[in-house]
């Protein structure tokens, strides 16, 4: 193949935000926009030359389209070697697993995670280092700053057809071909360029073999009185799920919902939450499912790195989920295997891991929103687990959340707890953590998005917000309007991160009461268009006639004074929030 420069001029618009960059498919696919994205990554990365990098998406519409682009696109820049998952598939933890375990120099993920997908949907690229993890803010900026002054860009083009035909046809219209692999020449340099075809779950699978105990879950699945769903929702998971739950530990294919990947993930959001798998939630209810209600059931997004717990007729918070795992960390060959020294959690997180943190004596660290803030305290040994109020959980073993991991992490408590338990006596998901409650007490989370809300309403809202926070803070023992508890912090947190020590400001308003209940409001870094608020509140109680008390209501007089204080209704236009977690 020869090396082809092709001018271009910079697009507006190329910040990558929580994780990675962003947009509608019709913006990717207008004239240089993908282009010109994947230039200026190969631009912020001048060791490149000879690496090998790994290349694979979560299967959504434009998914194979952009690995031919990239492909040529990553010859042309030198690279190595380039390994693309089988059928252009791979999941975000994947991706990061294979990074480590072939100590790669790093990865590219096509996904938009849990946005939907389709022609009129989203696309998404993000960039992770070789820990595994995504790019840190210091590299994802100079992409940006690169992208907006960029000139040009590099195309690998077949020697004799410039025009027709793309140089790696073999290897890219074989991309179905597990182990395939071509070597192409480059006449401009006498470089070699490789690319192979890898299966998508066997780097995964191996490690998640040497996580866990087979045989025990193998056991513990297939007791008489299990049963379970596993909900892929149309996404990558689905070839994982097949092999991990149907092939290695020979469970029955109908535990699996949803699990062919599809461009348009059916229509629907890939988003495993109450609102978007509420198929699933009614599966799980006793009430409305009149057939074999499964005991456990989780629902995994469009890369899988997000996951849902769910016990018969029971939903697990995410934050419960971290901090259940965490106490019964014991359950888990993984964590057995090591000095569990730290958690972390995302701030606008509910607190319940804290509790469980300081009973084991570990550190707690408190994060902005956005996995990449945790890749620094895993490779410093800080934290070993870690965990998101909007489904992401993960530990040390990547550097990416892991929803797979989550649900084997949920069936290895549920077997260890139930391994001397009589068929019929099963201890539930329910009963864990109730009994979790009874000795940490509960923190009560719901969060609120409001969706498509335009600039000048949210720079209003912003606005209004630091004035009240200004006015209540003015006051010794801070005052929200007639809220019976005072407030303790109005403020904007602010990160410092305790290995390199970088700071990162403005990562969402918070209000906390003395009582520790608390809101907080943050825009969000990952929808395509438009703005999108998140305002999420917290309430704790240890008092046993609280915790058993729907969410909804515990937390009524927080989102009450909330919304009263922040005008969010006059402000935005919106009586409602669009989803409610
Ligand atoms: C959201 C979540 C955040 C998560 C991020 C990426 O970000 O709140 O916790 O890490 O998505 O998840 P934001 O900025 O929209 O609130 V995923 O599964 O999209 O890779
Ligand atoms: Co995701």
């Amino acid at each position: 193949f020869r090396i082809v420069s092709f001018p271009t001029t910079p697009s507006k618009d190329q910040k990558p935000g929580t994780s990675g960059l962003r947009k509608k498919v019709e913006t990717f696919r207008k004239q240089q926009y993908l282009v010109n994205f994947v230039q200026s990554i190969f631009d912020s990365l001048p060791d490149i030359q000879g690496k090998t990098l790994v290349l694979g998406g979560d299967g959504r519409f434009y998914n194979s389209k952009a690995i031919r682009i990239i492909a040529r696109m990553a010859a042309a820049n030198g690279v190595g070697k380039l390994l693309i998952g089988k059928d252009g598939l791979l999941s975000t933890p994947a991706v990061s697993a294979i990074i480590r375990q072939r100590k790669l120099y790093g990865g590219i993920i096509l996904t938009a995670s849990h946005n939907p997908g389709g022609a009129d949907e989203d696309f998404g690229i993000k960039y992770n280092v070789s820990n595994g993890g995504p790019a840190l803010e210091n590299l994802t900026s100079m992409f940006y700053e690169n992208s907006q002054r960029i000139s040009s860009y590099k195309l690998a083009m077949h020697v004799d057809f410039p025009d027709q035909e793309d140089p790696f046809e073999h290897t890219l219209s074989r991309i179905d071909q597990q182990g395939l692999s071509d070597v192409y020449t480059c006449q401009d340099t006498g470089n070699t360029f490789e690319m192979e075809i890898i299966s998508s779950v066997d780097d995964y699978l191996h490690l998640m073999k040497q996580l866990f105990d087979f045989s025990q879950l193998k056991q513990f699945t297939s007791r008489s009185d299990f049963r379970m769903l596993l909900d892929s929702m149309n996404g990558v998971t689905g070839i994982y799920t097949r092999r991990i739950f149907v092939e290695e530990l020979g469970l029955p294919k109908e535990y699996l919902m949803r699990d062919i990947p599809k461009e348009d993930f059916g229509g629907h959001h890939p988003d495993p939450n109450l609102v978007y798998a509420h198929d699933l939630v009614e599966l799980c209810d006793p009430n409305k499912n009149k057939q074999a209600v499964p005991n456990f059931a989780a629902a995994f997004d469009g890369d899988g790195d997000r996951c849902m717990i769910l016990g018969t007729g029971f939903f697990v918070s995410p934050a419960d989920s971290l901090a259940v795992i965490t106490a019964n960390a014991d359950c888990i060959p993984h964590f057995r295997a090591q000095k569990l020294k730290g958690v972390a959690r995302s701030m606008p997180t509910a607190a319940a891991v804290d509790f469980v943190a300081e009973k084991r004596n570990m550190t707690c660290y408190e994060t902005p929103t956005g996995w990449k803030f945790f890749g620094n305290l895993m490779d410093a040994d800080l934290a070993q687990i870690c965990g998101e109020e909007s489904f992401g959980l993960g530990s040390n073993h990547i550097r990416e959340k892991d929803g797979i991991f989550t649900a084997l992490c949920w069936l290895s408590i549920l077997a260890s707890k139930n391994e001397q338990q009589p068929i019929g006596k099963l201890i539930s998901v329910e009963d864990i953590v109730k009994k979790h409650w009874e000795t940490f007490g509960r923190n009560f989370f719901s969060r609120y998005d409001y969706d498509h809300c335009k600039a000048p309403a949210v720079s209003k809202l912003l606005q209004h917000i630091k004035e009240i926070q200004t006015e209540a803070m003015k006051q010794k023992g801070g005052q929200l309007l007639d809220y019976p508890v005072k407030l303790k912090v109005a403020d904007s947190f602010t990160y410092i991160d305790p290995v390199d020590h970088s700071k990162t400001e403005n990562q969402g308003y918070r209000f906390v009461f003395e009582d520790n209940s608390r809101f907080v409001l943050r825009l969000s870094g990952t929808s395509s268009s438009d703005a999108t608020v998140r305002m999420y509140f917290e309430r704790y109680s240890k008092d046993v006639a609280l915790t058993s008390q729907p969410v909804e209501q515990v937390l009524r007089p927080v989102i009450d004074i909330a919304l009263k204080s922040l005008q969010i209704s006059q402000i935005l236009g919106k009586t409602q929030p669009d989803v409610i977690t």
